[in-house]
């Protein structure tokens, strides 16, 4: 492969898409700079480019606003044996059915259920969406902080049901992954790490802590309701998957 020039990455860094993007950059030995930023911030780097919500790619030719756009297109570059979509069409599409699964199904629940348990805790919002990002937005936390929690709240519907909702979906698409695991395999389509594995890690990784987690906070300080539904997805098969996985790839 020819010397790339690094790309540009705009990211809140502790958002589990950016995550997604993140690690596989980081597995496909991709150069890129991280460009992080705190909501409402991150609005004006991505719609610069075009974009709307983060993870945005920003390569020399094309500007990529979507984490599943993005990981095809870093596979279309990368070597043979690190590609991270299989070539049999039977696995493909086993890969895209359960990237698009976590995606749309998994990414939203782990949001909406993490959020009722902290969004009114100033302390812990500030730590997760200050982390890296610069000075000067971190110092307009206060200022903005009491805007995006009601605007977080509205646009999420955050409440009790919605957060019971969340957790039981959580909890159903890790039964369905538990199934996959049952047969004793180690990844969950064919013999190798594909984009289905790093997907769904990355986007249960807010509820399974993982210590190898490039954005870690402190989870001593979270609710002991959240900490205890935390432990129960952790002790799953699929929880465990996870967290092997964080351990030996990340
Ligand atoms: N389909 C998009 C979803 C990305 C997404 O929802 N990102 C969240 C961060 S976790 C976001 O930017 N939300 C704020 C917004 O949409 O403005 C992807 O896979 O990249």
């Amino acid at each position: 492969m020819q010397k790339q020039k690094p790309f540009r990455l705009i990211t809140i860094p502790v958002s589990h898409y950016c995550e997604k993007v993140r690690w596989t950059l980081d597995i496909l030995k991709l150069p890129y700079v991280e460009e992080p930023h705190m909501p409402p911030f991150y609005r004006f780097a991505t719609t610069k480019v075009g974009g709307e919500s983060v993870p945005v790619l920003v390569t020399e030719d094309q500007v990529l606003t979507d984490s599943t756009d993005i990981l095809k297109y870093l596979d279309s570059i990368a070597p043979d044996d690190a590609k991270l979509y299989p070539v049999d069409s039977q696995q493909l599409q086993e890969v895209e059915k359960l990237e698009e699964l976590f995606d749309k199904k998994l990414a939203v629940a782990v949001r909406d259920w993490a959020y009722f348990y902290i969004v009114d805790n100033s302390q812990i919002i500030k730590s997760k969406w200050t982390h890296d990002v610069p000075f000067f937005e971190k110092l307009l936390f206060p200022v903005f902080y009491p805007i995006m929690r009601s605007g977080v709240k509205n646009k999420y519907h955050i409440n009790e049901e919605s957060a019971a909702q969340a957790y039981a979906q959580i909890e159903s698409i890790f039964a369905k992954v538990n199934g996959l695991l049952a047969d004793g395999r180690n990844y969950l389509v064919g013999d190798k790490i594909s984009a289905a594995d790093i997907t769904f890690a990355s986007l249960a990784a807010p509820i399974l802590q993982p210590p190898q987690h490039p954005i870690n906070s402190d989870s001593e300080e979270l609710p002991a309701e959240m900490l205890s539904k935390m432990k129960k997805i952790q002790e799953t098969a699929a929880g465990k998957f996870v967290l092997n996985l964080y351990k030996n790839w990340r």
